[in-house]
C-alpha cells in the first residue's frame, strides 16, 4: 500500500518537475514533495504502523525516491538558470554580427571599453587598479581563498594545468592574497585602507555556448579597513553600475556561497529592459543577476597577514564579459573572442 503511494509520488514528482518552468514553481514542487509537511514526509510518518520486515524495505524505497527527487531538483535549478541567462541575452537590443566591416582604422574591443569605464569610476573613488598574471599557483587560485585541495567548490572551476603544477587562473580572486600582502603594512601602520580593483582574463575548462567561454574577463574589487560593512559594498557597486549604464541602478543582495566570503551574496540589478516593473526577460521579477560578492572571510584576511578581529572588508567579482554583453547587446559571447572584424568594427569610434 505504502509502496504504491511512494511510486505514485515518484511519478507525480517526475512529471511535475519535467513540466515546470519557473523558480517559483520549482520551490512549490520542492515543498510539496520534500517539505516538512510534504507528501514524502507524510508517508514516512506512517511507517511506525508497519511490520518489522516491511519497515526497512519501505524506508529504503522512500530514501531512494527522496534522493531521486533531490537530484531532479538540482538538475532543474541548473536548467532554469541557464534559460534565464539565455533569455536575458536574447532580450537585449539587437547587435548585428553581419553588418559590413569598416576596417579602415582600429578600435578598442568592447571588453576594453567597459573595463576602462569601470576603472575610471573606481579610480575616481580612490581605488588603485592592479595588474596580475594569468598563470598562477594552486595556492593563489584556491588555497589562499579558503578552498583547500579536494574542496567541492573546485568542481565548478576546472582549468588548464601546466606541467610544473601552475594553472591558468579561473577567477580574478586569485590576486586577492597578493594584494593583501602588498598593502597590509600601509593599512596596519599608516591606517590607509586597501582599495583595489583587478580586472583580468580568466580561464575555465568548460563547454562553450552563447553565454559561456573558456576564456573570459572578470573584474575583482576589494576594500579592507576598520568597520567596513555590507552597506559600503552596496554603495560602491551601485555607484559603479549607475555610471556604467548611465542611469540610476537599483541593486539587491541574495545569499550566495563562495568559500572566501562570509556572508556571500549574489548581487542583482533592477532589470534594464523594464526598469524593474517586471517583464519576460526578468521573469517578471524586475531583477537580473550580475555580480557575486560578500564580506571577506576571516581566514582569507589572516592568510593575507591582516587581523580579522580588527579589520573587515568586502570583495566582489564582476563578470566583465557579461557586463559588456549587456551594455552593447551582444547576444553570443563567442563573438567577443572570434576576432571577427565585422562584429568588432561596430565599436569603432567609441573613444
Ligand atoms: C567567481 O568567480 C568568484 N571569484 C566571484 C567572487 C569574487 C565572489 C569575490 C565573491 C567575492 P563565479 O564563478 O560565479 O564567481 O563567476 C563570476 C562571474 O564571472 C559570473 O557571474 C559570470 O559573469 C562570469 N563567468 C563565470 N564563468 C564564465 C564563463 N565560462 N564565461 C563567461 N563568463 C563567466
Amino acid at each position: 500500500m505504502l509502496k504504491e503511494q511512494l511510486e505514485k509520488i515518484r511519478n507525480s514528482a517526475t512529471a511535475a518537475l519535467d513540466s515546470l518552468s519557473t523558480n517559483e514553481q520549482l520551490e512549490e514542487a520542492r515543498i510539496k514533495y520534500l517539505g516538512k509537511k510534504g507528501e514524502l514526509t507524510a508517508i514516512l510518518k506512517q511507517m511506525g504502523a508497519l511490520s518489522a520486515e516491511e519497515r526497512p524495505v519501505i524506508g529504503q524505497l522512500a530514501n531512494e525516491i527522496r534522493a531521486d527527487i533531490d537530484s531532479k531538483i538540482s538538475q532543474k535549478v541548473q536548467e532554469l538558470k541557464q534559460k534565464e541567462i539565455e533569455r536575458e541575452i536574447n532580450s537585449m537590443p539587437e547587435f548585428d554580427v553581419s553588418l559590413p566591416a569598416d576596417i579602415a582604422g582600429g578600435s578598442y574591443h568592447p571588453i576594453t571599453l567597459v573595463q576602462r569605464e569601470c576603472e575610471d569610476v573606481f579610480k575616481s573613488m580612490g581605488f588603485t587598479v592592479e595588474d596580475y598574471g594569468e598563470i598562477v599557483s594552486d595556492y593563489e587560485c584556491f588555497e589562499s581563498l579558503n578552498i583547500p585541495k579536494h574542496h567541492p567548490a573546485r568542481d565548478m572551476q576546472d582549468t588548464y594545468y601546466l606541467e610544473n603544477g601552475q594553472l591558468l587562473k579561473t577567477q580574478t580572486s586569485a590576486a586577492q592574497n597578493a594584494i593583501y600582502l602588498k598593502y597590509k603594512d600601509k593599512l596596519i601602520n599608516d591606517g590607509v585602507p586597501i582599495k583595489a580593483i583587478f580586472p583580468g582574463r580568466c580561464f575555465r575548462n568548460e563547454a562553450t555556448d552563447a553565454c559561456h567561454e573558456n576564456t573570459f574577463f572578470q573584474m575583482e574589487g576589494v576594500m579592507v579597513d576598520k568597520n567596513i560593512s555590507i552597506s559600503n559594498l552596496i554603495y560602491f557597486m551601485k555607484t559603479m553600475l549607475s555610471e556604467v549604464f548611465k542611469k540610476d541602478i537599483r541593486v539587491r543582495l541574495r545569499p550566495g556561497f563562495f568559500p572566501f566570503v562570509e556572508p556571500g551574496f549574489e548581487l542583482d540589478i533592477s532589470c534594464l529592459i523594464c526598469g524593474g516593473e517586471g517583464c519576460p526577460s526578468c521573469k517578471h521579477s524586475g531583477w537580473l543577476e550580475l555580480c557575486p560578492c560578500g564580506m571577506i572571510h576571516p581566514e582569507v584576511l589572516k592568510m593575507g597577514g591582516i587581523d580579522p578581529e580588527e579589520y573587515t572588508g568586502f570583495a566582489f567579482g564582476l563578470g566583465l564579459t557579461r557586463l559588456a554583453m549587456m551594455k552593447y547587446g551582444i547576444k553570443d559571447i563567442r563573438d567577443l573572442n572570434s576576432g571577427n572584424l565585422k562584429a568588432l568594427s561596430q565599436f569603432m569610434g567609441n573613444e
